[in-house]
C-alpha cells in the first residue's frame, strides 16, 4: 500500500470514530446524554442507587453557561447499560470557573441514598457544601422533613 493510500485509510477510519490502532474515540454524536456546561468549567459525576429499583443510576453536575450556579441532573439507569432521560435535581451556587464535588451516602439513615454537592461560592473564597436529601425515587430536597 502506498503512503497516500495509508493516509487516506487513517483519515477515513478517524471520521468513522476509530483510531489507527483500532480503539474507538467518541464524538459528541455518540453521547448518551448531555447537559449544558460553561466553557472551561468543572464537571462532576457519581454513580449510585438513587431510585431503589436495583438499576444503577448516576448524577452529573456542571456549571450552567453564563450563571454562577451548578445544575445537577439525575440520569436513571434501565439496568441494561442504557439510561432514561435526565431529570433536573436542583442547583448550588458555584463560580463559573469552579470545580464541583459530589458525594453520595445515606446520611440520614432513612434507606434512600442522599447527595452532597460542593463548589466554590461566587464572591467568597470558600466552598459551600450542600446536602440534598433523597425523598425516594430520586426526588431530592435541601430540607429533610
Ligand atoms: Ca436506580
Ligand atoms: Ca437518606
Amino acid at each position: 500500500m502506498k503512503l497516500y493510500q495509508k493516509l487516506a485509510l487513517i483519515v477515513g477510519m478517524s471520521t468513522l470514530g476509530y483510531t489507527a490502532q483500532g480503539q474507538e474515540h467518541a464524538t459528541i454524536k455518540d453521547s448518551s446524554n448531555s447537559i449544558p456546561m460553561e466553557t472551561r468549567s468543572g464537571l462532576a459525576s457519581i454513580e449510585g442507587q438513587f431510585t431503589k429499583d436495583n438499576n444503577l443510576d448516576y448524577i452529573i453536575a456542571a456549571i450552567k453557561p453564563g450563571h454562577n450556579q451548578a445544575d445537577m441532573y439525575l440520569v436513571i439507569g434501565n439496568g441494561d447499560g442504557t439510561f432514561s432521560e435526565k431529570k433536573y435535581i436542583g442547583s448550588i451556587p458555584a463560580n463559573t470557573r469552579s470545580g464541583i464535588s459530589l458525594l453520595k451516602g445515606d446520611f440520614d439513615k432513612d434507606g434512600d441514598v442522599d447527595l452532597i454537592a460542593a463548589a466554590e461560592a461566587p464572591g467568597y473564597n470558600q466552598a459551600g457544601t450542600y446536602t440534598w436529601f433523597n425523598k425516594g425515587m430520586g426526588n431530592f430536597s435541601l430540607k429533610n422533613d
